[in-house]
């Protein structure tokens, strides 16, 4: 079994639903328990034009899946919530990111991990400490160090 932290984000069709139902259909991922999610932060947008703001959260689960299952999985349900893929960092109805895979870093065509921007966000950074304040990466680097770091972008907890 692998810890892993995952990344939700959306900024359309009602993002808090488009997350909590996000949050039910993990619970249905074979071989893997959903542990716990943060509280929900609306967070400015980072991409290009006129974006709605998103709502962002992070889940944890542990999973026997391995790495590029467990992105079908999630991949998938993106689908089913009637995601789009026509602008990088545009809106989106559903994004659900691998943020962290246990200790593992990976860098394939698919799936790199962990997540290359997530030490610039404090939309991942901040709800990721709520779950786990006292995290390290992979390269040893706490997370608390990471986060004393970010760019400030605005950000509440809904
Ligand atoms: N991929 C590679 N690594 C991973 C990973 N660790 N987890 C690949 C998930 N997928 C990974 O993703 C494109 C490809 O990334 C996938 O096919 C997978 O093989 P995508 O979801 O289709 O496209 P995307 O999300 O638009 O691209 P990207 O570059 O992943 O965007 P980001 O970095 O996820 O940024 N602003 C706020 N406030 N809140 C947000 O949540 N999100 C984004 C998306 C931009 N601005 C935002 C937010
Ligand atoms: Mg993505």
């Amino acid at each position: 079994m692998n810890r892993c932290y995952i990344g939700l984000g959306s900024n359309l069709q009602d993002p808090a639903a488009q997350l909590r139902s996000a949050l039910e259909q993990m619970k249905a991922i074979p071989d893997t328990t959903l542990l716990d999610c943060s509280d929900l932060y609306s967070s400015a947008p980072i991409g290009p034009g006129q974006q709605p703001d998103y709502v962002n959260a992070v889940a944890s689960l542990d999973t026997g899946l391995a790495p590029e299952d467990l992105l079908d999985s999630l991949q998938a349900i993106e689908n089913r919530h009637g995601r789009e893929r026509t602008l990088r960092w545009g809106a989106r109805t559903l994004d659900l990111d691998i943020l962290l895979f246990g200790t593992r870093q990976l860098d394939t065509a698919r799936l790199q991990v962990p997540h290359p921007r997530m030490a610039e966000r404090n939309f991942v950074l901040e709800p990721l400490a709520q779950l786990a304040p006292d995290l390290t990466m992979p390269d040893g680097t706490p997370l608390q160090a990471l986060l004393a770091q970010c760019p400030p972008n605005r950000l509440h907890r809904l």
